[in-house]
């Protein structure tokens, strides 16, 4: 199997975090796919995304959207990405719902605020920042309940909060977040994460 990515992108960190994290980097080759925007990029021979991540299985299907590409590295891990247990299994769902949408939020706001003033949406930039803040309370206030052993729903929170850094700073989600700001402290010492993090 390969694994396009591309250096710092958040959406890529989950499916690479999970590689190391589950023992899956004798399965997967790692391809980068940067530069994105080159009008050849491979990406696009592969499907009309032209994104990262995707996944080319050994079937010669090319998956895209991280979701799908974490649900299909669940599989072939034999169900090591997430609990067993139905009820810590939906917790973790819950969670990584929140973190996904918590990258799509700061994603779409840093697209934003890379525009020209005059082409710049405040009230878009001002729901997203709201969002946003509203993942980090959230966290703050489940963080006691992200028990070991390490799970996927886990690591996409690592990635999101390692993404706001980079990308939005002014966010400062650590002020008044102790709880959230130990835990993430000490995920980052994981292989995992350290191995992925964002380089800026
Ligand atoms: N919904 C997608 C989003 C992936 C995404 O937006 N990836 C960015 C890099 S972080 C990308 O490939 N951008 C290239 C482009 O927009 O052409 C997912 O969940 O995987």
């Amino acid at each position: 199997m390969k694994l396009y990515y591309s250096g710092n992108s958040p959406y890529a960190r989950r499916p690479r975090m999970a590689i190391r994290q589950f023992d899956l980097m004798d399965r997967v080759e790692e391809v980068d796919a940067a530069p994105l925007a080159a009008p050849d990029n491979v990406l696009k021979s592969y499907g009309p995304g032209g994104k990262v991540p995707g996944l080319l299985t050994d079937s010669g299907a090319f998956l895209c959207e991280t979701l799908v590409i974490l649900n299909y590295l669940d599989e072939v891990s034999g169900g090591r990405l997430y609990p067993a247990a139905s009820e810590q299994r939906d917790f973790a769902f819950q969670i990584e719902g929140v973190a996904s949408l918590l990258m799509e939020a700061l994603y779409y706001r840093a697209h934003e605020n890379r525009r020209e003033a005059s082409e710049q949406s405040p009230g878009f930039i001002a729901n997203e920042a709201g969002r946003a803040a509203r993942c980090y309370d959230a966290f703050e206030g489940l963080v006691d309940q992200f028990v070991e052993p390490v799970n996927m729903a886990h690591l996409s929170v690592v990635a999101s909060l390692g993404y706001a850094d980079w990308r939005h700073p002014g966010d400062e989600w650590r002020t008044n977040r102790p709880k959230l700001t130990a835990w993430f402290d000490t995920m980052m010492q994981q292989p995992a994460s350290a191995e992925t993090k964002p380089i800026f």
